[in-house]
């Protein structure tokens, strides 16, 4: 049956549609025009009761039943119990720190540079300065574990890493040259040569 994906250009949405894309699972894109507020429309917020993209409903959920689900992570680790795949189960624990280190850190502190250096209604360089450096050392960070590691998780490619590839796909956003940190540049190359992470990169349209 076919997952319903609730979702918008922006990394947290794409985690979701490369995952589809690379469990090779059958899915509808419902974009959710974030900056026209159509998140906040009463019919989505029953989907996703905090207004964010992305959500999912799958209509055959655990039992058969349907199941509406909200935050990326949460959708990441539903669909890989789903699909068995990019989350096995001799490196859960490794897994589970990197997709919540992306959780925690990589993802809200990348989307505060990019909303400071990006938007600002005024300039506020003690903001700009604040998550540029912490974008910089969590780029330091998944340097250090990649120099050791194919991947964020280890040796295999996992949720974890499809959760980090789209966010760093947006390096220029928050003024960060790959160049300085080679094992990241190495491994987002790698990631992006896979077919199924270019198609979930332009859901639900490139930008
Ligand atoms: N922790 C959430 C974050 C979701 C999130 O922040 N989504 C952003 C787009 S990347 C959004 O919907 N923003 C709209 C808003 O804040 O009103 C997740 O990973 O799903």
């Amino acid at each position: 049956m076919t997952i319903e994906l609730y979702t918008w250009g922006t990394p947290n949405g794409r985690k979701v549609s490369i995952m589809l894309e690379e469990c090779g699972l059958a899915y509808n894109v419902h974009p959710v025009n974030i900056g026209k507020g159509e998140q906040f429309a009463p019919d989505y917020l029953k989907i996703n009761p905090n207004g964010k993209i992305p959500s999912i409903v799958d209509p055959e959920g655990p039992g058969g039943e349907p199941i509406a689900m909200m935050e990326s992570g949460a959708i990441l680790i539903y669909l890989a119990d789903k699909s068995g795949k990019f989350f096995p189960e001799k490196s859960k624990y490794e897994i589970l720190q990197w997709l919540m280190f992306q959780m925690g850190h990589v993802g809200p502190m990348f989307g505060q540079a990019h909303h400071f250096m990006r938007n600002p209604k005024e300039i506020v360089p003690y903001a700009v300065e604040r998550y540029g450096k912490e974008a910089k050392r969590l780029y330091g960070v998944m340097n250090l574990r990649l120099q050791g590691n194919a991947f964020l998780s280890g040796k295999e490619y996992t949720v974890a890493d499809i959760a980090t590839f789209p966010w760093v796909a947006r390096h220029e956003w928050h003024k960060v040259d790959l160049a300085e940190f080679p094992h990241v540049k190495r491994w987002f190359d790698a990631i992006a040569a896979r077919p199924a992470v270019e198609r979930g990169m332009k859901v639900p349209f490139l930008n």
